[in-house]
């Protein structure tokens, strides 16, 4: 049995239902996803954006890095890179020494990107690393090169805080002294900003976390009916944790060959997602006890989003 099959079983024989959400990027999760980035709901991407952009100088400030002096600038979950561009049009154009080494499970994603950046940044050094972001590190580990890690687009989020403070310290454990991490965490903020951000009018994210459904479907031979779900975002100001649930909109019983028959009664949930959004009090927290030192905070115009400097002690 897959990983995916065992924890999609061992999820909805719980109660609450569960399914992971690092589930949803399969390629059509990851098209929805990208879409998903350009939706005018979606403010996170634009306000990370405008801080790359605006504030470049800043950045590479405070991660204290020197054009003569050689380092790795390592990011976990690259994408399609284009904030991360604006840094590195800087740090190229400014006669910077180092890689430039983006890390992704997607080899594809890994490609696109390296092809893109041969195009705009000739003279850059791409090292185009495929795998578990920890396998990745584990590797990069026995170097004494200084490192600055990018951790972006609240992508943390994603981790309850005992699981984020975990990352925080298997991270610094591959880490030396002195190294760097960019970390990007979407603000606590107004539920009037972030719920559309989760539920927007042309059904995107509807339509993403539906997605989850029909992989089970197609990879593990199940018979949901995609129309009977209906997509439920929640948002707590007060916790700043914004949680994505798919509800069963009648009884129901849904199988899934060699895992056996869930029942799902009229109104049940299946939580999918939790968005977490922070403040420096949350920060402080997931960072405590470990090796990282806080540093330096960059904030968009809005206020909306914060990337944070964080050092290695
Ligand atoms: C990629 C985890 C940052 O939680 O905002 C977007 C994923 N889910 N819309 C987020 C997501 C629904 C996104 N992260």
């Amino acid at each position: 049995m897959s990983q995916f099959e065992k924890d999609v079983k061992d999820g909805l024989s719980r109660s609450p239902k569960y399914l992971s959400s690092k589930y949803f990027y399969d390629k059509k999760g990851d098209e929805l996803f990208v879409q998903i980035m350009n939706m005018p709901e979606y403010y996170l991407t634009r306000a990370e954006f405008e801080i790359f952009k605006e504030q470049t100088t800043e950045i590479i400030e405070s991660l204290g890095v020197r054009p003569d002096s050689y380092f790795e600038l390592v990011e976990l979950g690259a994408g399609d890179g284009t904030k991360t561009k604006e840094l590195l049009k800087v740090l190229v154009n400014q006669g910077f020494k180092f890689d430039y080494v983006p890390v992704d499970i997607s080899s594809n994603a890994l490609n696109q990107l390296q092809s893109s950046l041969k195009e705009e940044m000739e003279e850059l050094s791409v090292k185009i690393r495929k795998g578990d972001y920890f396998e990745v590190l584990e590797s990069l580990k026995f170097t004494n090169t200084p490192k600055v890690i990018l951790f972006l687009g609240s992508n943390i989020g994603n981790l309850e805080d005992e699981q984020a403070h975990q990352f925080m310290n298997e991270l610094a454990a591959v880490l030396n002294s002195g190294d760097k991490l960019l970390l990007g965490v979407d603000l606590i903020k107004a539920e009037e900003v972030v719920l559309p951000a989760y539920n927007d009018k042309a059904g995107i994210t509807k339509a993403f976390n539906l997605n989850l459904l029909s992989r089970i479907n197609n990879e593990l031979d199940a018979n949901f009916d995609i129309e009977n779900f209906t997509h439920q975002p929640e948002y707590s100001e007060t916790t700043g944790i914004a949680k994505s649930f798919l509800v069963s909109t009648k009884a129901q019983s849904v199988k899934i060959n060699g895992s056996g028959t869930f029942e799902f009664k009229a109104g049940e949930k299946i939580h999918t997602e939790i968005s977490r959004k922070y403040s420096d009090e949350i920060i402080v927290k997931i960072t405590k006890n470990t090796k990282f030192r806080l540093q330096e905070k960059l904030q968009d115009s809005k206020g909306y989003f914060a990337d944070y400097i964080l050092v290695r002690d």
